[in-house]
């Protein structure tokens, strides 16, 4: 193992301003702290190095080795005729449209290759080849099993008998695998979608055909003289973004559920804070869930428990951080630590005894801050590794997956009597309820006779929910931490619109106390405050990781066909949000989500301004071709209020605008309801 190195000194002008860089108290705290140790993070990187102003506009291209040609709009705007072209004559919506569609390609493959490992796990399972991994939700099997063309009855003697359990599980496992590369047809979930959906897609031509193929099409249409028409490379990012959120994100939620379990509502805590100076502390880190199902396994068993005891530690405390976090959380209450910006700041508690880490979203810079503590660094997975020396590799295997994972936890525990005794964990840390699913609203706001969206759609109908809002997405360390999606949720929430979260958004909420039924009493309109009040629901709902936004595009096929909120999505009062976006991820999400007929909002900025022609395609002329089109608002009131007028604008156009008006009701005119019903 490497030595523990002196850190980076850090010239005090070039660092962070804790306090104007995040808005959460935990982080100002760890932010100072690695400061005062001089190790550098992310914050302070962000203040030393500005982003590309050409990269930034989406006209800078790289695609060929006459390049890198930059095409950056003039400050002074272009009079007339646009004549700017790279060497080979791409113009700035050519160039801009190509970068956009490598981000769909990247995001896709990031969330289908994840779906595609889930797939291969399910199918060990299904061959019995693992008995660390069950079935644990046979409903959810039984669910999706049709939507494979797989029948779950038998015909014996002219009656219809329940089919063989494991035959079920082996045929949806083959099934699901070839939905990545299977040579004819179109993915097998598309017809999940309200059939009005399903057939805008096949007139427009954007059915994917197989999960791979989109991807594979994409990088060859924007390789260097292929497609030179912006409007026919957003089709293809259309198709391929649909292959992920109606393919291989969608197929990885349903077999995580199928294999893992089905979320349930449950309590759970947010922060650093969860931390604890007295246990081993394992933060597991990434997204694919497959090893850190066993992580809690291994470290929740009697004999793991009884090592760490053994090594002077009073128990094992599990923390998440990213998606594969809120993973954990949703289906075993394990708290996050942290979101996106955070990682690094888990160490320099210099309590994590271990930082178990998959893929997505992990920072190479945790190697060098983990230099500086007592901190096991390790990579798990065969397509992720780190260059630094201090860093341990222990490839995953679902055959031997218990295995490798009570040597990680063994490895932590072993760890823990190596700390230094500069400990410093910071008390924040907030109560969240999450794992919402699409069953799990039902069952409160459709109540489980009437098996439906009915009571929800009611509520929206008579206006006391206006609308439905996904919050979604990263954090991005050229925007305030935290800042954006807190204010956007308040201002939404205050104006009845009920909000659905996932991903870092989900935990940002979390930790600023937003997710718990108590939330609608502050900061709730008097409409949404009077259902989630009732209901005992918080009026912003954790459905998981970004994976599982499917799960937000299922509960809006819900929505339209519980009826009276018209054919499709994009009839619906719905809008969608990522408001510190900054992975490719979130460009899939969001083109797929437009694709689905809903209009989407994303803060900070988008690399789109080199190109204002193609920009205004996707911001203006989508809406015409899905029903749904991208916007940019990085001012989080305005961001809200863009959300909430294109939910009225739905609203009005479903005549139940006046509906809204009759129920809208201030503090005092509550206060008199409440007074009246206890005079009675
Ligand atoms: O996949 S929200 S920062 S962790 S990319 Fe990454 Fe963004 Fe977090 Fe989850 Ni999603």
């Amino acid at each position: 193992m490497a030595e523990k190195i002196k850190p980076k000194v850090i010239k005090p002008k070039k660092a962070a301003d804790p306090m104007a860089v995040s808005i959460d108290p935990a982080t100002q705290e760890m932010l100072a702290r690695a400061q005062k140790l001089e190790i550098e993070t992310v914050f302070d990187r962000a203040v030393t190095m500005k982003p590309c102003n050409i990269g930034n506009q989406g006209t800078c291209c790289k695609i060929c080795a006459m390049g890198p040609c930059r095409l950056p709009m003039p400050r002074a705007g272009i009079e007339g005729e646009d004549t700017r072209k790279g060497l080979c004559g791409a113009t700035p919506n050519t160039i801009a449209a190509r970068n956009f569609a490598r981000m769909v390609a990247a995001g896709t493959a990031a969330h289908s290759d994840h779906g595609r490992s889930v797939a291969e796990v399910f199918l060990s399972v299904a061959r019995k080849e693992t008995d660390d991994y069950t079935i644990k939700s046979p409903e959810r099997l039984i669910q999706i099993a049709p939507y494979f063309g797989v029948a779950t009855t038998v015909e014996v003697d002219g009656e219809q008998q329940d089919r063989d359990f494991d035959e079920i599980a082996l045929e949806v496992a083959e099934k699901a695998i070839a939905e990545w590369g299977k040579p004819e047809g179109e993915l097998a979930y598309l017809k999940r979608a309200p059939a009005p959906l399903y057939e805008r897609w096949k007139k427009l031509g954007v059915l994917p055909r197989n999960i791979d193929r989109e991807i594979v099409e994409i990088m060859h249409r924007t390789t260097m003289g292929v497609d030179q028409d912006y409007k026919n490379i957003v089709k293809q990012c259309t198709r391929c973004a649909l292959a992920d959120g109606w393919g291989g994100a969608m197929i990885a939620t349903d077999l995580q559920d199928v294999m893992f379990g089905a979320p349930t509502p449950l309590q759970s805590e947010a922060n650093l804070g969860i931390m604890k100076e007295d246990h081993v502390n394992i933060i597991v880190h990434g997204h694919e869930p497959v090893l850190s199902e066993m992580i809690v396994a291994a470290a929740q068993s009697k004999e793991m428990i009884e090592y760490a005891h053994s090594k002077g530690a009073k128990g094992i405390q599990l923390g998440g951080i990213c998606c594969t976090g809120n993973e954990i959380l949703q289906r075993h209450g394990v708290p996050p630590a942290g979101n996106f910006l955070q990682q690094e700041l888990a160490i320099v508690t210099g309590a994590c005894d271990a930082m178990v880490v998959d893929v997505q979203c992990v920072f190479q810079n945790l190697a060098n801050v983990a230099k500086c503590f007592h901190t096991k660094l390790i990579t798990t997975h065969p397509i992720a590794k780190m260059e630094q020396d201090n860093v341990i590799h222990i490839e995953f295997d679902e055959h031997h997956a218990m295995e490798d994972a009570k040597r990680i936890v063994t490895m932590a525990i072993d760890n823990f009597q190596n700390r230094d005794a500069d400990v410093m964990i910071p008390k924040h840390k907030a109560v969240q309820i999450a794992g919402f699913g699409v069953e799990s609203i039902e069952y409160h706001l459709g109540g489980t006779f009437r098996g439906s969206y009915y009571t929800l759609n009611d509520n929206i109908i008579n206006g006391r929910i206006r609308g439905v809002a996904g919050v979604v997405g990263c954090n991005n360390a050229r925007v305030k931490h935290n800042e954006e999606h807190v204010t956007i949720v308040k201002e939404l929430i205050k104006n009845d619109v009920l909000v659905l979260t996932t991903g870092c958004s989900g935990i940002t909420l979390a930790m600023h106390g937003l997710l718990t039924p108590e939330t609608a009493q502050v900061y709730c309109g008097p409409g949404l405050a009077e259902v989630c009040e009732t209901v005992g629901i918080p009026p912003v709902l954790h459905m998981g990781s970004c994976v599982d936004n499917t799960r937000i595009l299922l509960a809006a096929t819900e929505v339209v066909k519980a009826g009276g909120l018209g054919d499709d999505i994009c009839d619906a009062p719905l809008a969608g949000s990522a408001p510190e976006w900054m992975s490719e991820k979130a460009i899939a999400i969001g083109q797929y989500v437009v694709a689905s007929g809903i209009y989407t909002v994303f803060g900070y900025h988008m690399p789109l301004d080199g190109a204002p022609e193609f920009r205004d395609y996707l911001y203006k002329e989508l809406e015409n071709i899905y029903g749904g089109m991208w916007d940019c608002e990085p001012d989080p009131v305005k961001h809200a209020h863009k959300m909430i007028a294109h939910i009225d604008k739905k609203r009005k156009a479903l005549g139940i605008d006046k509906a809204r008006e009759r129920v809208l009701m201030d503090m005092d005119d509550r206060q008199k309801m409440d007074a009246q019903y206890q005079a009675v």
